[in-house]
């Protein structure tokens, strides 16, 4: 198609934002046939650093690039927008409390809601990368009554793909050999990387890997603590992987997922596998013609559902919380 998708990206002159333009911009959400528009929101303050990213874009001449436009005011850029890529959020200053880190992402999340609501297209999809992902999602979904809730998903990609990594690292295969890698709960610490139902070379991974030990007390806590890991070589928080994992997401949820395989993607629980109705929280999805769905039946031991019911009792207490602040 020559119309160009408008994909907006909110905290854009971030250091996710430096990574993740360049790639949407280069086709690698929607292929070399199909031209992009950004809409790119920042905050006042930073509007000139990200007219020097604009300019870098220019600089690259991608021949799927079909416009930018940059600006501060949210109806604005997202008017007519197909896809939000909801990046920028408040970082846990020194001394801030949960509450404290909820209160003032609602103050970002819910008025881009709100105008998302306004003036986004019929077809919006929005994308919340910024965290607390899966609560920033659920208050951004609740101040958009128009807009179907199974529009509105957060970033458990990245999760996903650090589970893949460490699976075929540990067994030393290449990634290409695993599929139904399932992330389930909360983008957060007490996140269910589930090896249950994961398949290598189309067998099942957990028997694969026969060590429970190394299952439950190294595999799970490098991939929910990656993140920390990553902060402490850096010095810096995860960008490129982050960037890359939102281009999965986005791509697979526009485009589809591969037969005999699926993604995980934090989505409104309708009550599947007993995740509390309401809550966006990580589930294994397949999609196809832009449509998600939970894959059902699969069985769940004792162990796994300690897990979820674990991560998902903290996501109920962030919606208990940002309710008694009045944010939803
Ligand atoms: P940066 O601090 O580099 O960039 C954030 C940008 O957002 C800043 O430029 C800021 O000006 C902008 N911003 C703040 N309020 C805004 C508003 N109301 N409207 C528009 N822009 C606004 O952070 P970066 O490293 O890019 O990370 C962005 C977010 O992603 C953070 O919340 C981070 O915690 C989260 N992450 C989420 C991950 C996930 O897997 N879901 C992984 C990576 C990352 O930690």
């Amino acid at each position: 198609s020559t119309t160009p998708v408008k994909v907006a990206v909110t905290g854009a002159a971030g250091q996710i934002g430096y990574s993740l333009l360049f790639r949407i911009a280069s086709g690698a959400i929607f292929g070399p046939d199909t031209p992009v528009e950004l809409r790119l929101l920042e905050i006042t303050p930073a509007l000139k650093a990200l007219e020097g990213v604009v300019m870098e874009l220019d600089d690259c001449a991608f021949p799927t690039l079909a416009k930018v436009e940059i600006g501060d005011d949210a109806e604005k850029m997202f008017d007519g927008v197909n896809h939000a890529l909801l990046v920028g959020a408040r970082p846990r200053g020194p001394g801030m409390e949960r509450g404290d880190l909820l209160e003032a992402n609602g103050g970002i999340f819910a008025p881009q809601g709100k105008a998302l609501n306004k003036v986004a297209a019929d077809d919006i999809r929005v994308t919340v990368t910024g965290n607390p992902a899966n609560t920033n999602a659920l208050i951004a979904m609740s101040n958009a009554p128009d807009i179907p809730q199974e529009r509105f998903a957060a970033l458990t990609r990245l999760d996903h793909n650090r589970a893949i990594s460490q699976l075929a690292a540990k067994l030393g295969v290449p990634v290409t050999e695993i599929r139904k890698m399932t992330i389930w709960g909360n983008h957060s610490a007490t996140q269910y990387p589930d090896l249950f139902h994961a398949e290598v070379g189309g067998k099942n991974a957990a028997e694969a890997v026969n060590d429970q030990d190394w299952l439950a007390n190294t595999f799970i806590p490098t991939v929910a603590k990656r993140g920390a890991a990553i902060i402490d070589a850096r010095g810096a928080s995860s960008a490129a992987s982050a960037a890359s994992a939102t281009i999965d997401h986005v791509r697979d949820w526009a485009l589809g997922t591969p037969e005999g395989d699926w993604v995980s993607m934090s989505v409104v629980s309708d009550g599947s596998y007993d995740v509390p109705e309401g809550l966006i929280s990580s589930f294994p999805v397949t999609v196809k013609d832009g449509e998600w769905e939970i894959v059902q039946g699969l069985e769940i031991d004792d162990f796994s559902r300690g897990k979820i019911d674990a991560s998902t009792k903290e996501l109920a207490e962030e919606r208990e919380a940002v309710k008694g602040l009045g944010l939803i």
